[in-house]
């Protein structure tokens, strides 16, 4: 698509199919450019065990002025494979815009979502406002979910995003949700969105400490370069969640964000990997921990383990089987708190 062309409006209802290999497009099979728009499209299927990859936009890359439409994918199937690129396939570069899509996924064994390109997002291209939400009753499978693209870096810009797990695996042991705010690896200036990312539910046993069924990050794996992270919230679900505010890995001069870890009953054995308390040296910003769903009036009533300076984690214990370990730089303080 290109110049001034503009994408319909299309409705996709791939119906109830077994076993079939579906490839759609919502507007371009291949890339977008000019000041091209692509339609608002619903993509919706039924059915076990089909392979499904669809392009809210285009198959291949969006550049210049490309704009994404504000496309919808409702996955009613089962026991195969769903992979949504909200945009673009390919890469965004230029003044590339990302639409505002919503991925409602079904309880497939294999399910992923990039929010804007599945490629790299360069230049000034700005990321949409993305929805994932993982199917409230999955019997198997895992999600993998990026806010916007697999890569960031130039002036790109994550959206501000909203990542919610899958829940109830009561017979898996592994991880099934990863769910990443804005992209694999930011570098140069890249700019993280503002995101909520939500851990899955668990109704079954409680699994053991460090293991984990969602691992949450606010921006990226990897940041470098000067990357920023955005003001992430995390939401521990009744799984046992891995929590990283910025990013797994940070080098050079990449910032975190200022973050906010939030804590409801049953919220299971979960980590909090990059506490920033807002300290000179750090580059994790300055975050909080939201205890007030738990009706924590006060620091004092918090049962927080001793700081061990060596692994620099203390534990928090919210109740029996309940309990967060948090890696900071030194030991907690009521300031670090959001109290009811
Ligand atoms: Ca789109
Ligand atoms: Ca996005
Ligand atoms: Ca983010
Ligand atoms: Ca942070």
């Amino acid at each position: 698509m290109l110049d001034h062309s503009r994408g319909g409006d299309d409705a996709f209802d791939l119906g109830s199919n077994h076993d079939a290999r579906t490839t759609c497009y919502g507007d371009a099979g291949g890339n977008m450019s000019g000041h091209a728009i692509g339609g608002n499209d619903m993509f919706t299927m039924a059915g076990p065990q089909n392979n499904y990859v669809i392009y809210g936009d285009a198959g291949g890359d969006m550049s210049d002025h490309a704009c994404g439409g504000n496309d919808v994918f409702k996955d009613n199937a089962a026991g195969g494979d769903a992979t949504f690129y909200g945009d673009a396939g390919g890469n965004m570069s230029g003044h590339a815009r990302g639409g505002k899509d919503t991925f409602q996924a079904g309880d497939e064994s294999s399910t992923v979502f990039y929010g804007d390109a599945g490629g790299n997002m360069g230049d000034h291209a700005i990321g949409g406002d993305d929805k994932f939400i993982g199917s409230a009753s999955a019997a198997y499978g895992t999600s993998l979910a990026y806010g916007d693209a697999r890569t960031m870096f130039g002036n790109a810009q994550g959206g501000d995003d909203l990542l919610v797990g899958a829940s109830y695996f009561t017979h898996f042991t592994d991880l099934l949700n990863m769910l990443i705010g804005d992209a694999q690896t930011m570098s140069g200036n890249a700019r993280g969105g503002d995101d909520k990312l939500v851990g899955g539910n668990d109704p079954g046993p409680s699994h053991l400490a460090g293991t984990y069924e969602s691992v949450l990050i606010g921006d990226a794996q990897t940041m470098s370069g000067g990357a920023r992270g955005g003001n992430d919230t995390l939401i521990s679900g009744t799984g046992n969640d891995d929590m990283w505010g910025d990013a797994q890995v940070m080098l050079g001069n990449a910032r975190g964000g200022d973050d906010t870890f939030t804590f409801y009953a049953n919220n299971g054995h979960d980590k909090i990997e990059d506490f920033g308390q807002g300290l000179k040296g750090s580059n994790w910003g300055t975050d909080h921990i939201d205890v007030s769903a738990l009706g924590v009036c006060n620091f004092c009533q918090l049962d927080i383990s001793a700081f061990n300076p060596s692994t620099h984690e203390s534990t928090i214990t919210f109740g029996s089987g309940n309990d967060v370990v948090v890696h900071s730089l030194i030991a907690l303080r009521p300031q670090d708190f959001i109290f009811s």
